[in-house]
């Protein structure tokens, strides 16, 4: 049997785009498992599937691991090259990975993502402005220092990439831009062709969870 990664909804659900992402970059075949999230029937089926009840999780046969960053390292043991081969450089991708999936509260609480929104406006905050700062350092310093070979933070695709994935699923719909190696970035993401096919069915998905729908 196929090993299945079990997501939630694919216009809201930041962590489960950043393991889906990087499965599809590393080429491994799974079945996608996709939940409606804040359901009743959807929190029910969570409970089953997910030991923390919550989506992402990845299950092949009696191994299962939950938790999006978890399933990236995971995936990484079986196709290393989702993280960079240099040391430092991967001791840097794991440093700003950790540092996504335990930060940006301003950002997760009030851009949250929306890959189908457009044309949305949330007020600027010193908080959302100062989080966007270090997004714009990190991204800036590991291009700089290690994208020479790729359009990625490491040059080619690396889980790092997975985890800031659904930072442009915010700047896009709330018009978040700077010129330069932010802007840049978001292209590049944008233009993955993993990345549209996310969007794609997250455009076709018609259920519409109110408390994510910032700045309308
Ligand atoms: N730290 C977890 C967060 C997982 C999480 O909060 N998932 C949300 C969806 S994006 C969820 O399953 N929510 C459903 C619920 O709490 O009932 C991870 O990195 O996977």
């Amino acid at each position: 049997m196929r090993p299945q990664l079990v997501i939630g909804n694919k216009n809201y659900s930041s962590w489960s785009l950043r393991p889906w992402l990087a499965v599809r970059h590393a080429g491994i075949e799974f079945d996608e498992v996709r939940i409606a999230l804040y359901t009743p029937e959807g929190t029910a089926q969570l409970r089953q599937l997910s030991p923390s009840g919550k989506a992402p999780v990845w299950r092949e046969g009696e191994c299962v691991v939950w938790d999006s960053l978890a399933i990236c390292e995971y995936l990484a043991e079986r196709m290393p090259t989702l993280w960079p081969s240099d040391a430092i450089a991967r001791a840097i991708a794991r440093s700003v990975s950790a540092e996504m999936h335990s930060g940006f509260t301003a950002l997760r609480t009030h851009m949250t993502m929306n890959a189908r929104a457009r044309g949305r406006h949330v007020p600027m905050t010193p908080e959302i402005a100062a989080e966007i700062d270090r997004i714009e350092t990190i991204w800036t310093d590991c291009r700089h220092r290690f994208g020479a070979c790729g359009p990625w933070l490491f040059g080619a695709f690396s889980i790092a990439d997975a985890m800031f994935a659904p930072v442009a699923l915010r700047f896009v719909p709330y018009g978040v831009s700077r010129p330069g190696v932010v802007d840049d970035y978001v292209a590049t993401l944008m233009a993955d062709p993993h990345l549209q096919a996310w969007i794609a069915d997250a455009k076709r998905e018609s259920d519409v969870l109110e408390q994510f729908e910032c700045g309308r």
